[in-house]
């Protein structure tokens, strides 16, 4: 695959189907702390890669993970930061320093710890963003996030998160420059992308795997389906589509018995 770009257009969409459990890849350039004689004011250069965006779905937002850490088999060879922007590139969460002590390696979960109440929605497409501390989010407003704990599960609540009334998207990287090295992102509760179009393959759960479906649109799907109605919080809760890349209405109702049995019988390995 070719390098995943630093802006939500330019995110790279991961091939294939199933199950997405690893984003591996490497931010390079030059570093602010790459040394005598290399100015960090110099700003990047044309082959420098601080940040890199990756299309994720989110097939079970109760179940997400995104981790750096060790213990999960994750890595950075650099003090990591990582983010969730909505696929129309509105910051949603980030996390600088998982709460381990002296960890600097990040992880998210789809839960703000900074403030109450906020979390991710719905299950459909995001944008997973990783850089390097101190690289940013940002846009005119400001910064996107208020880091205020390096610890913390940020809320977009910086002046130009959508928490104090800005618009929240990701414009540009505030600084543009930051710590680089390799990198194995471990996930949780995610699918590859073009699984998105099998999301009436709801059945069966397990959320003690993080697992949603079996591959096949079928009779299981249904039965799932009617008993979860008039249900919320339902993998079963395919429709309508948002907007923003995501799916759901927080209720199981004919809208997603429709979806289920107009995609009956198809095969999620070749969901298109
Ligand atoms: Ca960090
Ligand atoms: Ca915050
Ligand atoms: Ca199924
Ligand atoms: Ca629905």
């Amino acid at each position: 695959m070719g390098d995943a770009g630093s802006s939500p257009g330019s995110a790279q969409t991961p091939g294939g189907s199933g199950k997405l459990g690893r984003i591996t890849g490497t931010l390079s350039g030059v570093s602010p702390l790459a040394g005598p004689g290399v100015s960090p004011l110099a700003g990047p250069g044309a082959t420098d890669d601080f940040q890199d965006l990756y299309v994720i779905y989110i097939k079970d937002v109760n179940c997400f993970r995104a981790s750096l850490d060790p213990a999960v088999m994750g890595f950075a060879e650099f003090n990591s930061q990582l983010f969730v922007f909505s696929l129309d590139g509105v910051g949603l969460l980030a996390n600088d320093d998982a709460d381990i002590p002296n960890a600097d390696f990040s992880t998210l979960t789809s839960i703000a710890t900074d403030v109450q109440d906020f979390r991710l929605q719905r299950n459909g497409l995001y944008l997973l963003g990783i850089s390097g501390f101190d690289s940013d989010p940002a846009n005119r407003a400001g910064q996107i996030f208020d880091q205020a704990d390096p610890t913390e599960i940020s809320s977009p609540d910086g002046p130009g998160g959508i928490l104090t009334g800005a618009p929240g998207v990701l414009e540009f990287w505030n600084p543009e420059i930051g710590e680089t090295g390799a990198y194995g992102i471990v996930l949780d509760g995610t699918y590859l992308p073009e699984n998105f179009n099998c999301r009436a393959d709801c059945a069966p759960f397990d959320p003690a795997t993080c697992t949603i479906g079996n591959g096949v649109v079928n009779i299981d799907d249904l039965l799932l389906l009617i008993n979860q109605f008039g249900a919320n919080g339902s993998p079963c809760d395919v429709a309508p589509l948002n907007p923003d890349g995501t799916y759901g209405n927080n209720i199981v109702n004919i809208d997603d018995v429709l979806y289920v049995i107009n995609h009956f019988g198809q095969n999620c390995q070749d969901p298109t």
